[in-house]
C-alpha cells in the first residue's frame, strides 16, 4: 500500500503515464477511439496498475491533482496525434469525486483552451457510477456543463452500481459501458446474458450508445453484434498499450 506522500513525489517526478486501448466498431471495423489507462513507472518496482495506487489517492486531496495530470497529458497526446495528421478520440476515466470538485468544469475548459488543435468532441469523460453521484440534481447538473464544452459523457462499468437505472433516467450522458463482469460469462451464463440484452435494450430505447467492455473472444464480438451491441473494447482487440505505439498500431490495424 502506498503512501499519499510517494505519490504527491512521483507527480512531481512525472513517473506516471498513461496507456491506450483501442475501441472498434464492428459494423465497419473501424477504430472509434482509445481509452487512456493510468499506469506507474515506479523506479524500483516498474510497472505498477492503477487498482494498487488509485485507492490510496481516493477521497484524498491529491485526487483532483493526479486526475488533472490525466486530462493534460490525454489532451497532450490527442494534441501530438492530431499535428501528425491522425484525430483519435479519447475515452478519459475522470473519478467522480474529482468531477464534482467545484473547480473541474473551469478547469477542463482551460485544459481544451490550452490544446486548441483538439476537438472537444473527441474527448468522453468516464464516470463511473459511484456514491459521489448520489446528489443526481447536482451531477446532471456538472454533467451538463461539461457537454456544454462540447466533450461527450460515458457511464462507465455500467450495472455494477447501486443506482444504474436512476442514473440511466437522471444523468445525462452520450454513451454506456456495459462493465466486463456482465460479458465474461455471457455466452454460458443466461441470467448474464440476459443482463448484457437489457442494458443494450435500454441503451437504445434512451438513444445512448452501448459498448462492450472486456471482450476476449470473437465468439463474443459475433454474440454482441446479434444483440445490437456494435462497439467493443478488449483484450480481444489489442491490450492498453504505450502512446508511442498508437500511431503505429493503427497503421497496422488499417
Ligand atoms: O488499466 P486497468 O485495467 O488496470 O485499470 C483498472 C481500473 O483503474 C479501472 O477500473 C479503470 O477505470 C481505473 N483507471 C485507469 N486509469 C484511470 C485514470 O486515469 N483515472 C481514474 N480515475 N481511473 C482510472
Ligand atoms: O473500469 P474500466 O472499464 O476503466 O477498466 C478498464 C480495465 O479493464 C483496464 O484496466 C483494462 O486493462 C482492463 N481490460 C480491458 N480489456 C480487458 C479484457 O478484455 N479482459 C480483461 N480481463 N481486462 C480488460
Ligand atoms: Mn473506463
Ligand atoms: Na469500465
Amino acid at each position: 500500500r502506498f503512501q499519499l506522500i510517494e505519490i504527491a513525489q512521483a507527480i512531481e517526478n512525472d513517473e506516471f503515464e498513461l496507456h491506450f486501448q483501442p475501441q472498434l466498431r464492428m459494423a465497419d471495423s473501424e477504430i472509434i477511439g482509445f481509452e487512456a489507462l493510468i499506469r506507474w513507472h515506479h523506479p524500483e518496482k516498474g510497472l505498477i496498475a492503477p487498482g494498487l495506487f488509485l485507492p490510496a489517492v481516493e477521497h484524498s486531496h491529491l485526487e483532483s491533482a493526479l486526475g488533472q495530470w490525466v486530462i493534460n497529458h490525454a489532451l497532450a497526446k490527442m494534441q501530438q496525434w492530431q499535428e501528425a495528421g491522425q484525430e483519435i478520440p479519447v475515452c478519459i476515466n475522470i473519478s467522480a469525486a474529482h468531477m464534482m470538485d467545484p473547480a473541474f468544469v473551469d478547469v477542463l475548459s482551460d485544459c481544451l483552451l490550452a490544446h486548441p488543435s483538439v476537438n472537444p468532441s473527441q474527448v468522453t469523460l468516464e464516470v463511473l457510477e459511484s456514491t459521489a453521484l448520489e446528489d443526481t440534481k447536482s451531477a446532471a447538473n456538472m454533467l451538463a456543463r461539461c457537454r456544454k464544452l462540447g466533450v461527450q459523457v460515458a457511464l462507465d462499468d455500467f450495472g455494477t452500481g447501486f443506482s444504474s437505472m436512476t442514473y440511466l433516467r437522471s444523468l445525462p450522458v452520450d454513451m454506456i459501458k456495459i462493465d466486463q463482469s456482465f460479458i465474461r460469462n455471457m455466452l454460458s451464463d443466461a441470467n448474464d446474458r440476459a443482463i448484457v440484452e437489457g442494458i443494450i435494450f435500454m441503451a437504445q430505447r434512451f438513444r445512448h450508445r452501448v459498448l462492450a467492455e472486456g471482450v476476449e473472444t470473437l465468439e463474443h464480438a459475433m454474440a454482441l453484434k446479434k444483440m445490437g451491441c456494435d462497439l467493443i473494447q478488449g483484450y480481444g482487440i489489442a491490450r492498453p498499450m504505450p502512446a508511442a505505439d498508437v500511431l503505429s498500431w493503427l497503421e497496422n490495424w488499417q
